[in-house]
């Protein structure tokens, strides 16, 4: 009885949000997909200044905290660690309390056509935990702390100092060669020899370990975990291993370091930046130990309503080739920043608004041009790293993901760089040669279809004749299992699957066995994918003839816990993709 009257309230609820323009068309995102960009937060083990609001309906320490804890892992990703909303709706108490705990208990049980996963319904909240988050978020939003230089101070190291290290390499790998793998769930990296497909050393980073960046000169990876730590890992050392780590934040997703070398000076390798989520705030480091220089604040107002944000998290930050820059995207207010680093005393900062929720995004092949995803805006915008502007924003399909992007030339419309979407099965084509083929120019010049939504990872290499397109958050065990590989010659053909995680030959003990991230190596003949299982279950790289689109071999290790993404050091040290 109980349940059919949730069930006759949720459809009344869902309808009422279909026809009062608060939905927005987001068929074909399945809950993996949104899940994703509702990941879990290392916020919630942080302590938090609280004070509780007294219309809220009542909740006990014990039950507050287990909310919190909840909060942290499943709605802060959508919704912002102040619940102030960012690709999720608002949830502050202003907004909560008149609506109710039945009515937000519906909300939180069966989802909304806006992209509100259904947290009761598909089994990953019981009816207590979604009682529990309805009465939670009617009270003020608890705060993390700030963390500030004398933070960033206490949990620097530097492990070997600049004057201990090798002067000259010290060891027989072709550095440029090695692959940097992710080991998310062990907070780990795997420096993997991209010749002899041995592994090197298991690094210790952080925690959810992200992404890494190679310096200037190719000799410095560094890398950054959720938790905001950057580890500095030297690969001259007879065994590569960490030589410095700091903790920039409390929860992070990027880092680069200094690539420009020109008129105004030589910056390789002479310093670093890191972007994070909490608190909303950038650092820039000495590149040769990570000592913290300078903070800079992201908070501030959005670009289209010009509201004001107290968390703009930093996304994508790339350094630029053409000035001492670094491009540092900030996601809720839709900006991006060119920093000018060349005199941290006195920073120059270039404030650029484009479309909100920047997330992802990659150098057109000149590295003129930086394509930035603003995701959720279901946009792509052109930064343009010479002039300091903005060149054009193109829509294109819905949620694009495209990792770095790939650049190709196209039979037609020439030079042209590519992302596929989290939404739809679709792969946009942007043109990026505004001299030679003015006509295409930062325009979405052709469409291919993929294999599925659910995309988050697109690669060339100007080497290759192929594109390659990864659907790891497909709802299809087939689809999210498999790559999507075109001809860049004959594009309309459609393309070619190839069966990556049969490939692997993993255990039979149903692990997700999710293909994510094609990355080329040094040469531009191999292509590396990670087959990414749970924690528990086995995982795999596997590396394909690029020319043969044959299998050419399988790693797998005990220790290749949970490979998500990889980065070969020579192309990500050139931003070749
Ligand atoms: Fe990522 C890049 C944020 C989930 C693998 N991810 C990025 C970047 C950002 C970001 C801002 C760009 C960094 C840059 O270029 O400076 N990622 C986020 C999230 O906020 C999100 C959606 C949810 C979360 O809780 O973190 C998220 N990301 C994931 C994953 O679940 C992935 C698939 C697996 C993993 O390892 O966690 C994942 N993200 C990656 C990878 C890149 C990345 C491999 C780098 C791509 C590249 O080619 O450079």
């Amino acid at each position: 009885m109980r349940s059919r009257k949730l069930v006759s309230v949720a459809a009344l609820v869902l309808t009422t949000l279909a026809t009062s323009g608060y939905a927005q068309d987001k068929h074909g995102v399945t809950a993996p997909e949104i899940s994703y960009q509702a990941g879990a937060s290392p916020l919630a083990n942080e302590p938090m200044v609280q004070s509780t609001n007294p219309k809220a309906p009542a909740m006990s320490v014990a039950e507050f905290d287990t909310a919190r804890k909840i909060y942290f892992e499943r709605c802060a990703g959508c919704h912002g660690v102040l619940r102030k909303g960012a690709t999720g709706k608002a949830l502050t108490p202003d907004l909560t309390v008149s609506k109710g705990t039945d009515y937000l208990k519906i909300f939180i049980a069966y989802g909304s056509p806006a992209g509100m996963p259904n947290w009761q319904t598909s089994g990953e909240m019981t009816e207590k935990q979604v009682d529990l988050m309805a009465r939670y978020i009617q009270h003020e939003p608890p705060t993390p702390p700030e963390w500030g230089m004398a933070d960033m101070k206490k949990t620097w190291k530097v492990i070997v100092a600049p004057k201990d290290r090798p002067t000259k390499k010290m060891n027989n790998y072709n550095v440029d060669n090695i692959f940097s793998t992710t080991l998310r769930d062990t907070g780990e990296v795997a420096l993997i020899d991209g010749d002899t497909k041995q592994i090197i050393n298991i690094v210790k980073t952080g925690y959810a370990v992200h992404i890494t960046r190679v310096s200037a000169s190719g000799r410095y990876l560094f890398v950054i975990g959720r938790d905001g730590k950057v580890n500095m890992i030297d690969l001259w050392m007879p065994k590569p291993d960490n030589v410095a780590e700091i903790r920039i934040g409390l929860e992070a997703r990027s880092v680069d370091t200094s690539k420009y070398k020109g008129k105004l000076g030589d910056f390789t390798d002479k310093l670093a930046v890191a972007g994070a989520y909490w608190p909303p705030q950038y650092v820039l480091m000495k590149g040769d130990t990570l000592e913290p220089l300078k903070i800079v604040a992201t908070r501030g107002m959005t670009v289209d309503k010009q509201e004001y944000h107290p968390e703009p998290r930093v996304a994508s930050i790339v350094a630029s080739h053409f000035k001492p820059e670094f491009i540092i995207n900030v996601k809720e207010t839709g900006k991006t920043l060119m920093v000018d680093y060349s005199n941290i005393d006195a920073l120059k900062v270039t404030e650029i608004g484009s479309a909100l929720f920047l997330h992802d995004g990659g150098w057109d092949s000149t590295k003129r041009y930086f394509m930035v995803a603003a995701n959720n805006s279901n946009k792509i915008a052109a930064i343009d790293a010479k002039e300091g502007k903005l060149t054009a924003i193109t829509e294109v399909g819905k949620i694009p993901h495209p990792g770095r992007g790939a650049n190709f030339i196209h039979p037609k419309f020439g030079p042209v760089w590519a992302t596929g979407h989290l939404g739809d099965e679709s792969i946009s084509l942007i043109g990026t040669d505004p001299v030679k083929h003015k006509a295409s120019a930062f325009k979405m010049v052709q469409v291919l279809k993929g294999q599925g939504g659910g995309a988050l990872f697109i690669k060339s290499h100007p080497k290759s004749q192929h594109l390659y397109s990864d659907t790891p958050l497909n709802p299809e065990a087939k689809i999210s299992q498999s790559v999507a590989v075109f001809d860049i010659k004959s594009l309309d053909k459609g393309y070619t699957v190839l069966p990556i995680a049969q490939w692997a030959g993993l255990k039979a003990d149903g692990g997700a066995a999710r293909v994510v991230q094609p990355e080329f190596n040094k040469a531009g003949d191999e292509v590396w994918f990670a087959v990414w299982s749970a924690k528990d279950k086995e995982s795999a790289l596997v590396i394909v003839d690029d020319k043969t689109l044959k299998l050419k071999a399988v790693i797998k290790d005990p220790r290749l816990i949970t490979p998500t993404g990889h980065f070969n050091v020579y192309n990500t040290q050139h931003d070749i993709y």
